[in-house]
């Protein structure tokens, strides 16, 4: 497989609805849109570093940076076998996972399109249909998140997460749990507390979550395993996650219990695959996290999402609940059970609308043979 070409969009687009977490709230999505192509196939890949670097230290333009000046001219035109030889071909960049995932993850889709086989087929996945959660911003009111949560219980999803932060935490949690009983609920913090807020976090425990999202710090592993023998409620690592060696830490200390996988955040799918395995040798279930993808970022989440250890739903979602219209038609659906089918056309699966891909493209880069 020689990829011959890369093509670097900067997309915008705006979300249907605001989200908001413990960084500030959001009205648009910003990615790098990825196409590699090679042999009259392609493949794409969408970047999931945002405008800022609040959830991780890289953004739309350090990916921009790095893809543009480092990553493409260590991968054209360079014979692999196997796109799990992409990461290690990268090694002598050091970090920037996101932008390496983008067109690692692209090269996948390539590779599958070229075999005629869908995605999950050559990860290794198994299922064709998955579970499907949903993460729900912080609102403006108690009552504005009980209603949201009623409604996207009604709408099938199988694992309710909410977003919280010092002042919109327990009462948050209070008010749901009281409405609407015991749903599967968990919470994400995402880094918004300290160890010194170990007590007031253990006040947690009497709801039954199923688990909390990264409490503490984006980069902590040994806080998160003092706190979590502080704590009955099992933690979820997210940000802390960026390496397979990371990763086994976690579980080496007592880190989490639970970890949330986002290919994109550890470089890609050979990463993801080792961590899946890693866990799964530990009997740690993961499960898929989301970044406000596009259909294109939402259809590799939901191929990922069929390898065997993902035990719970995932932030996965319907395409609706983002963008209207989503960059894919048609979007990605989610059943009154909760469920979505996996894609089972070669690659990705999903048709990339070219023209709405072109009406939100603000910034585009052709390296290689154009
Ligand atoms: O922490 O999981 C997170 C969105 C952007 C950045 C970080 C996170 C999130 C989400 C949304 O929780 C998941 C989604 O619906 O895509
Ligand atoms: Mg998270």
């Amino acid at each position: 497989m020689k990829i011959e070409k890369i093509e670097l969009r900067l997309i915008r687009l705006p979300l249907a609805h605001f989200f908001e977490t413990s960084f500030g709230r959001v009205y648009d999505r910003q990615f790098v849109l990825v196409t590699v192509s090679g042999s009259g196939a392609y493949g794409y890949g969408e970047c999931v570093a945002q405008s800022d670097p609040y959830y991780s230290s890289e953004t739309n333009e350090t990916a921009w940076h790095i893809l543009s000046q480092f990553i493409a001219p260590s991968i054209l035109g360079v014979d692999f076998s196997h796109p799990r030889e992409i990461f290690t071909a990268l090694r002598a960049i050091r970090g920037h996972n996101m932008a390496k995932a983008a067109v690692e993850m692209a090269a996948w889709d390539l590779y599958a399109r070229q075999a005629g086989l869908p995605l999950y087929r050559m990860l290794g996945g198994e299922r064709t249909v998955v579970e499907s959660g949903v993460s729900i911003g912080i609102q403006d009111s108690l009552s504005q998140l009980v209603d949201k949560v009623s409604s996207e219980l009604s709408a099938g999803y199988r694992r309710i997460k909410i977003k919280i932060k010092p002042e919109w935490d327990i009462e948050a949690v209070d008010a749901v749990r009281n409405h609407l009983g015991e749903i599967p609920l968990m919470v994400d913090a995402n880094a918004a507390y300290q160890l010194s807020d170990a007590s007031h976090l253990a006040k947690l425990d009497r709801y039954g979550l199923m688990m909390i999202e990264q409490p503490l710090g984006y980069d902590d592993l040994l806080d998160h395993a003092r706190l979590q023998k502080e704590l009955q409620t099992p933690i979820c690592l997210d940000e802390s996650i960026k390496t397979v060696a990371a990763a086994s830490a976690a579980l080496d200390v007592g880190a989490c219990r639970i970890i949330n996988i986002k290919a994109g955040r550890v470089g890609g799918y050979t990463e993801s695959l080792k961590i899946h395995n890693l866990c799964q040798e530990r009997s740690i279930p993961v499960w898929c996290g989301g970044m406000l993808e596009s259909g294109i970022g939402r259809a590799h989440n939901i191929h990922l999402s069929t390898l065997q250890n993902f035990l719970l739903p995932g932030d996965v979602a319907a395409s609706a609940r983002y963008y209207e219209p989503d960059l894919i038609e048609p979007g990605i659906t989610v059943d009154s059970n909760g469920r979505i089918m996996v894609p089972d056309g070669p690659g990705l699966g999903v048709n990339v609308v070219t023209d709405r891909v072109e009406r939100a493209t603000e910034r585009q880069l052709v390296l290689g043979n154009s």
